[in-house]
Order: C-alpha cells, then sequence, then structure tokens
C-alpha cells in the first residue's frame, strides 16, 4: 500500500468510513489533519473556519472546550460540510466495553452523534472495541486504536503494540487504522490507515513530553498515511492560514515522493 495512491487504495477498501476518509483525501490532495486543542467555543469555530480549506480531517478534545454546547457541535457539522473535511474526536477510550459504550454515545457530548471517528487504547483487551463498535458501526463510523505514542517515554511499543494490532486485525468492519509512528500494513489483506500525531517543522518538542518529526519524516521515512499537526499551526504568534497551507504542502509533497519512489 505505500506506492498505491489514496484514491486506488479508497476504491478497493471494504471499510466504509476507511473508504470515505481516503477518497476525501485523494480529492481534496491533503493528508493534515488539524488537532485542534483550544478551549473556547469561539476560537475552534474561527480557526476551524480558516484552516478548513487545507485539511482532511479535523481532530477534536471536545472535553477541554469551556463553553461547550449543542450549537458548538451544529456550527462544527455545518463547517465540516462547508470545506469537506471530516472528524475525529480523540477520546482515547480506555475501559471496559460496557463503559466505552456508553462513553461514546451517552453523557453531554454525545460523541458518536457527530463525530466521523473516534480513538481507543488496546489496554483493557478487545471488548473495548466490541463496545465501541455496537454504538458506532451502525453509524457508520470509524475506530483507530492507539498503536504507539509520540510522547517521551510512552508504554506502547513492543508486545503491547503487536497485541493491540492483532485486535485491530480481527475487527477490521469497524477498525479502520492507528494513531502510530509508522506504517503497519503487513499482511496481504490489510490496509489500516496510519494517522501520525507528533508533527511540527520547526521546534523538536514542547517541555511536557511530546515529540515532533517532520512530515518528510513521517510519510516518506515512516510510511504513514496522515500528518496531525496541533499547535505548528496555531500556536502563538503563528499566521493559521499560512501555516495550515504549509502543512499541507509539506504533506502532500512527501506523499508524492512516496508514490513515486
Ligand atoms: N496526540 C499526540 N500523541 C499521541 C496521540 N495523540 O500528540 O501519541 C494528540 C494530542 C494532541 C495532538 O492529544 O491533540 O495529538 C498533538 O498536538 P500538537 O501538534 O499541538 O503537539
Amino acid at each position: 500500500t505505500t506506492k498505491q495512491t489514496y484514491g486506488e487504495r479508497a476504491a478497493q477498501h471494504p471499510n466504509a468510513c476507511a473508504k470515505r476518509m481516503l477518497e476525501l483525501m485523494e480529492t481534496k490532495k491533503s493528508n493534515l489533519s488539524l488537532a485542534l486543542d483550544v478551549t473556547t467555543k469561539k476560537e475552534l469555530l474561527e480557526i476551524a473556519d480558516k484552516v478548513g480549506p487545507y485539511i482532511c480531517l479535523l481532530k477534536t478534545h471536545i472535553d477541554i472546550v469551556d463553553d461547550f454546547d449543542q450549537d458548538l457541535i451544529e456550527q462544527l457539522l455545518a463547517l465540516s460540510k462547508k470545506h469537506n473535511f471530516m472528524i475525529f474526536e480523540d477520546r482515547k477510550f480506555a475501559d471496559i466495553g460496557n463503559t466505552v459504550k456508553h462513553q461514546y454515545g451517552n453523557g453531554i457530548y454525545r460523541i458518536a452523534s457527530w463525530s466521523d471517528i473516534t480513538n481507543a487504547h488496546g489496554v483493557p483487551g478487545e471488548g473495548i472495541i466490541t463496545g465501541l463498535k455496537e454504538v458506532g458501526l451502525p453509524l457508520g463510523r470509524g475506530l483507530l486504536l492507539l498503536a504507539e505514542m509520540s510522547s517521551k517515554g510512552a508504554l506502547t511499543y513492543g508486545e503491547y503494540s503487536s497485541k493491540t494490532i492483532e485486535m485491530a486485525r480481527r475487527n477490521q468492519d469497524f477498525v479502520m487504522g492507528f494513531i502510530t509512528q509508522r506504517r503497519i500494513n503487513e499482511l496481504p489483506n490489510e490496509d489500516f490507515i496510519a494517522m501520525s500525531p507528533g508533527v511540527g517543522l520547526d521546534v523538536t518538542g514542547d517541555g511536557l513530553g511530546q515529540q515532533y518529526r517532520t512530515p518528510h519524516q513521517v510519510i516518506v521515512e515512516s510510511e504513514c498515511d496522515m500528518i496531525i499537526v496541533g499547535r505548528g499551526i496555531y500556536g502563538k504568534g503563528r499566521d493559521v492560514e499560512a501555516e495550515a497551507r504549509r502543512y499541507q504542502e509539506a504533506g502532500w509533497v512527501a506523499y508524492e515522493e512516496r508514490i513515486r519512489q
């Protein structure tokens, strides 16, 4: 899959949500996801509107928004239609199946009702996927598993990562990909989308354990499919639109280099 285009992969993908994601990446010529970690509704909507034209996926942490309300969700959905991007609530579920089912479908956030994609840790075992799947699959949602984290000292390696990957392999109707630092696909019948956070062109860390790599390292060297960029785009003093364009171009140039190789 490393040399195939997103479009070619979309055409033969059995997972509906993965198919939609890959099609969108192809048509919009973007493998950029914005990690929009801001704490007010106003900032969230303003930045999403500015960056919308450049991204294929908007990643949220909805529980950090001080003034969250249902209107925020409605406006976010309107922006996703206006600019044609999908939404990924980075909830990082980590509990037993029965609990995550409610955390995904109920509460004030009702994540499953608006977020195309969400993610989970493999730590509780496969029941976490079964629980989330009961809620998400009928709605056409997709799940990512966290195979590897970007932060310093992360425990997501070796046996833990391989067992997580095996869980995904057994649930390919719902699990569409991974949060990972490297490409996972090894078997002939699998085409997981590899999304990689910890991406920045100007700095190597944030003083709180985050570690940044460049789009070239992520897409060409580690053969991931999508770059997830947060503060590199909207950090203090940055021109949000200019940075979004810069990362979209860097991500796309790297992808073109990879498929040409
Ligand atoms: N994220 C990581 N590393 C992971 C998984 N998720 O950084 O392994 C998420 C963070 C944040 C974003 O929760 O929302 O990706 C990175 O933001 P940044 O570019 O501003 O560091």
